[in-house]
């Protein structure tokens, strides 16, 4: 029997509505922070498949969440391309070289680093009861890309953006080549035991319609085709952060089995707009979750009903802050399991 997360993703509405929040593994929880502390860096806990696995299953142990997110970053696609990565403490990842300066056959490519995840996610699955979903991930190709070109998380992206105005052929052979290592990084967790995979995409909001249709949508079209080439009922998740008005469009064109959307959006405009019977994951807003109080129960019900007619999976719109109070998180799980719809 498939667990309540995978039959939603694969369309089906039940009385109850599965959820798990994004970056539910991570700084917000006591125990992460411990074994984090314990491990040094975070690519040394990414690289521990033991230690990896025990991060993933930390809030589901805690939770019970209906999903389970493997633990890893989605910078392992560029560091598996061959730039070095870092990630330093209180400023973020670093990329380097950067490829704003160096051409990307600069690089050699060094494919052996996906495969500890792997063993990671196969180490998951064994210690998941059937109830709860594996999901596996990948960043989208721009939002990757984004990292890659500036060498660094930006505000706006405008490295990448005006390199893909100057000099388009270039940005597309990045694009393309993050596109096949994504397929076979998708395929090795698949493999391996993910049941489910989210494409996160959070840079696509920078982008203006025309290079969102380029560098968004036809890049993920070609990674969903892809996949469902070879699973073809892999439920695959996408999440265009910032794609507003853009969303339906991507969703049509990209042929994703699932919407995920950011709290910028409506839930009364998504379940109106969003093609019909899609399953829809989101939107409550993170920084809810971080008050608490009467304002979260009263936004839990409004995302609540607006998706009542369709297959829904609770989720945040965005990861979950490091400053949350566990206290609000199981309100907001009494708040889900509660609700009588
Ligand atoms: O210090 C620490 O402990 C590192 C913090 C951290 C964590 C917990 C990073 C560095 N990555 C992760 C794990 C991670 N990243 C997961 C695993 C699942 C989970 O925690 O529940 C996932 C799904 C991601 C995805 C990710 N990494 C995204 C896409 C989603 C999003 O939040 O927008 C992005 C943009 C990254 C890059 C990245 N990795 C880490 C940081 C701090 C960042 C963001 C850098 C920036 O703001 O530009």
């Amino acid at each position: 029997m498939p667990g309540l997360l995978l039959e939603t993703l694969r369309g089906k509405r039940a009385d109850k509505v599965p959820m798990w929040l994004m970056r539910q593994a991570g700084r917000y929880l006591p125990e992460y922070r411990e074994l984090r502390a314990e491990k040094g860096g975070f690519l040394d806990l990414v690289y521990d498949a033991e230690a990896a696995t025990e991060v993933t299953l930390q809030p589901i142990k805690r939770f019970g969440f209906d999903g389970a997110i493997l633990f890893s970053d989605i910078l392992i696609i560029p560091y598996a391309m061959g730039q070095n990565l870092e990630f330093l403490a209180g400023e973020g990842p670093r990329l380097s070289p950067k490829l704003v300066d160096h051409a990307l056959s600069s690089l050699e490519a060094v494919p052996q680093r996906l495969d500890p995840i792997y063993e990671t996610v196969s180490r998951v699955k064994a210690g998941l009861g059937p109830e709860t979903t594996l999901l596996g991930f990948a960043g989208s190709p721009w939002t990757v890309a984004t990292y890659m070109v500036a060498g660094e998380g930006s505000r706006d992206q405008h490295e990448t953006r005006a390199m893909a105005y100057r000099d388009p052929a270039a940005f597309g052979a990045i694009i393309d080549a993050i596109v096949d290592l994504t397929v076979e990084y998708l395929s090795g967790q698949v493999d391996a035991g993910a049941e489910a995979v989210q494409i996160f995409d959070s840079w696509s909001g920078s982008l203006a319609p025309a290079e969102f249709e380029r560098w968004v949508i036809a890049p993920n079209a070609a990674i969903v085709s892809a996949m469902h080439a070879r699973y073809p009922d892999l439920p695959i998740i996408g999440f265009p952060k910032g794609a507003g008005e853009k969303l339906p469009a991507y969703m049509r064109e990209t042929k994703v089995s699932a919407a995920g959307i950011d709290e910028t959006v409506d839930p009364v405009w998504a379940a109106q707009n969003l093609p019909e019977g899609l399953p829809v994951q989101g939107n409550l807003d993170p920084l809810l979750l971080l008050s608490g109080g009467e304002a979260l129960d009263h936004a839990v019900h409004r995302v609540l009903e607006a998706f009542r007619d369709r297959p829904h999976v609770f989720n945040l719109g965005h990861g979950i802050g490091q400053h949350t109070p566990i206290a609000h998180v199981e309100q907001l799980i009494s708040a889900v399991r509660g609700w009588k719809g």
